[in-house]
């Protein structure tokens, strides 16, 4: 949307193409009861209009999915955006036609569109994955993929749930189907480490502060690693003493959002003993809030320290297990074997359900790419470029697909960043670049190949000393449908959001060295 009002503004002809019949994105298909930011609110709005500041009013220091659809609405309505949006068009195919210097795209339905350059705008985490289990289609029960939930209502009352998956989205859903339903089975492949959120309701005079310092928000998410609001604490975690340790563990704890992920010692994701220390501390956690002490063993990663895999940030999650309406199946004790027309078959047996819901996350970052046929220059496909890992200039373009710009693409900063900070800086990069060019008559612009080599080496150096690539997870491009083909890859730049916006500048200083333009 962003994308849309900056380049239109510039008096550049734009037209965006949306599969979803209305704009929201992420906040228009996740609508699964429980699904909610995980940022403070007032620092994930869009920054760049005084007025859509002015005008909004977040009610929730973290906002629930109806409320940030609605925020959506809101801006495509202030920004008029809609009457240069085609709705319901989901991208099969992009192909570039060297002889004409234009993109021509293909829908699912085969209409098709022509333009000279194309931004995309398809999302990280967009490309819901089924589980690959025998029976999926045999299940004559309700089923739903949190990723594509229902417009209407789902009730569960009185019904035998079973949930399959708990990553962020699972333990949201979690937390809020336990409220209603009948019985409650939580299939658990992984548990997470996972965190208290402490939303809360934002009175009138935080509401008054918030406006009156949007600047000094904003400035404080551009100058922190991901650009969240939380900035790390200067000192290592074994720099100091067992007690000065466990009291900032305790202060993080109790405060809300990703305080204790992003706000700890800045090692913590970095240096194993130090992470052991606070994993050390989140696993006591556990243990305190969980009455069964053989569940709460359940609950604890053993396969990864906390923060190595972004923190789920929850509302009474680890409370639920306590409740006689649930129950937790630990898949790795007794694997799941198949859906059955009437529930989930593990090794210990058949679980009776009235509705399963897929928790199961996404094919990440590559995923939504993967699923256009992308042929660049001499008809090569995207998919092949990156079998085996990303390849690109910044995140931003791939040398061999002229004139295709991919916001918050893989190895970006957007991907190790909150998103609507990142976004807002990745169109901003492009805004001037396509202005650069138009000064100029150019008309062509694409990643020079050294260009590309330099930075996905650094991309791959800037990873390697962090803790979360040793982990199986969507930011190492590991899940479900693509774990056993490619293996943990390097997705994500990991040098934080300050680093990258310097070398963009860096970059624009240079008369955008690297891109080759004419
Ligand atoms: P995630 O974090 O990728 O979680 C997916 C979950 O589904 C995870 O617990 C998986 O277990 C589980 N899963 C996937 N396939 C299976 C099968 N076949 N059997 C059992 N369990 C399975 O996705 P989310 O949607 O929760 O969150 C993604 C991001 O979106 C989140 O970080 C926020 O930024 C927003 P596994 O861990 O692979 O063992």
């Amino acid at each position: 949307m962003y994308a849309l009002h900056r380049l239109r503004a510039q008096g550049f002809n734009v037209h965006v193409y949306e599969a979803g019949v209305d704009v929201g994105g992420t906040w228009y298909w996740n609508r699964y009861p429980g699904a909610r930011f995980d940022s403070e609110s007032w620092t994930y709005g869009y920054s760049f209009s005084e007025e859509l500041l002015r005008d909004w009013d977040w009610s929730e220091h973290f906002s629930p999915q109806p409320e940030t659809l609605r925020y959506c609405n809101f801006v495509a309505d202030r920004l008029d955006l809609r009457r240069d949006i085609t709705f319901g068009f989901r991208v099969a195919a992009a192909r570039w036609d060297e002889s004409a210097g234009q993109w021509e795209i293909e829908a699912t339905d085969g209409r098709r569109a022509r333009a000279r350059l194309i931004v995309t705008a398809i999302g990280a985490l967009s490309a819901p994955v089924m589980p690959k289990i025998p029976g999926v289609e045999d299940f004559r029960g309700e089923a739903y993929h949190t990723g594509l939930w229902p417009h209407q209502p789902v009730s569960f009352a009185g019904k035998r749930v079973g949930v399959l998956g708990t990553g962020a989205t699972g333990v949201q859903a979690i937390t809020e189907i336990a409220k209603t339903a009948g019985h409650l089975t939580v299939f658990q492949r992984s548990p997470n480490w996972c965190a208290p959120l402490r939303n809360g309701p934002i009175d009138e005079e935080t509401q008054q502060r918030i406006h009156a310092t949007y600047a000094e928000i904003f400035a404080r998410c551009r100058d922190s690693y991901g650009c969240f609001i939380h900035d790390a604490d200067p000192r290592n975690a074994m720099e100091v003493s067992a007690e000065e340790r466990e009291a900032l563990y305790e202060k993080t704890y109790a405060l809300p959002g990703f305080a204790k992920w992003m706000g700890n010692f800045r090692d913590i994701l970095v240096d194993r003993a130090a992470n052991d220390t606070i994993t050390d501390f989140m696993r006591r956690k556990i243990r305190a809030r969980v009455k069964d002490p053989a569940l709460a063993e359940k609950l604890i990663p053993k396969n990864h320290g906390f923060g190595t895999r972004r923190v789920p940030l929850e509302s009474g999650y680890y409370e639920v297990f306590n409740q006689a309406n649930v129950r937790l199946v630990d898949l790795r004790e007794t694997p799941l074997e198949r859906i059955t027309p009437a529930g989930i078959r593990t090794s210990s047996g058949e679980h009776a359900l009235d509705m399963i819901i897929y928790a199961t996350g996404f094919d990440a970052i590559t995923g939504a790419f993967d699923r256009i046929d992308i042929r660049g220059r001499g008809g090569e496909a995207l998919k092949d470029k990156w079998a085996k890992g990303p390849r690109t200039y910044l995140g931003l373009q791939i040398a061999g697909f002229p004139n295709l710009f991919t916001l918050i693409g893989p190895h970006s900063a957007a991907l190790f960043c909150n998103m609507t900070r990142c976004i807002e800086q990745n169109v901003e990069f492009v805004g001037g670049l396509l202005t650069h060019m138009r000064k100029r008559g150019q008309a062509r612009v694409e990643a020079a190949p050294q260009a590309e080599d330099e930075w996905t080496s650094h991309v791959h150096e800037t990873a390697a000393r962090m803790l979360f690539t040793q982990v199986d997870s969507w930011m190492t491009g590991v899940h479900s449908e693509g774990k056993h083909t490619r293996g943990r890859t390097v997705m994500v730049y990991a040098g934080g959001a300050p680093k990258f916006r310097e070398r963009c500048e860096e970059v624009v200083a240079a008369g955008y060295a690297g891109f080759e333009l004419r």
